[in-house]
């Protein structure tokens, strides 16, 4: 089953991430990889996102994108029981077809951008924070903006 099907309070563990390329990356680098337990929390009054709960912290997903995630050993929640081993930090895992480098984000193997060069900026922050919109300011670009998480899922570029 998908965690599209998962019913409010159940629990199950992540078992394939599917998508392709930057969308099966942007869910990999949220956390959603292969062994991790899930909680659904929340169910748009829609049907759509909706709000799962794992490594301690919140995530809405479009159902879309949660239908492309295969879970098993789904069962009636145990967060209580999973709260307290949740404080340590998880190293991120390295997976995902785009993620070739192992220094991927490790802040002290940039190199020093010499004089003249182009600064290469990335905006990072919650969902729906407004990270689209300060881009489309910055850049005179119209990319989509709504107020709803998960608007952008690809990579955008703009000077
Ligand atoms: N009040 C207020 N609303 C803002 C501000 N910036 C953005 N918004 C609104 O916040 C909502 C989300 O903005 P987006 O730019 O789409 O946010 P995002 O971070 O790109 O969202 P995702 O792509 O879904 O992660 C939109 O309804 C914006 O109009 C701001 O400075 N103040
Ligand atoms: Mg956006």
């Amino acid at each position: 089953m998908t965690l599209a099907e998962l019913k409010i309070g159940q629990d199950a563990v992540l078992r394939t991430i599917g998508g392709q390329g930057e969308l099966r990356h942007h869910l990999l680098d949220m956390g959603l990889t292969p062994g991790t337990e899930v909680t659904l929390r929340k169910i748009a009054p829609m049907g759509d996102p909706i709000e799962v709960e794992l490594r301690g912290y919140e995530l809405t997903l479009r159902l879309a994108d949660a239908a492309k995630i295969e879970v098993e050993n789904v069962h009636e929640t145990d967060r209580a029981a999973r709260s307290e081993e949740r404080h340590a930090p998880v190293p991120h895992p390295g997976v995902g077809e785009l993620r070739k480098a192992p220094s991927y984000h490790d802040r002290k193997a940039g190199a020093e951008i010499a004089k003249g060069q182009p600064l290469h900026l990335a905006l990072a922050g919650n969902q729906n924070c407004g990270k689209t919109t300060l881009f489309n300011q910055l850049t005179g670009s119209n990319q989509h903006v709504g107020n709803f998480p998960g608007v952008t899922v690809d990579r955008k570029d703009g000077t």
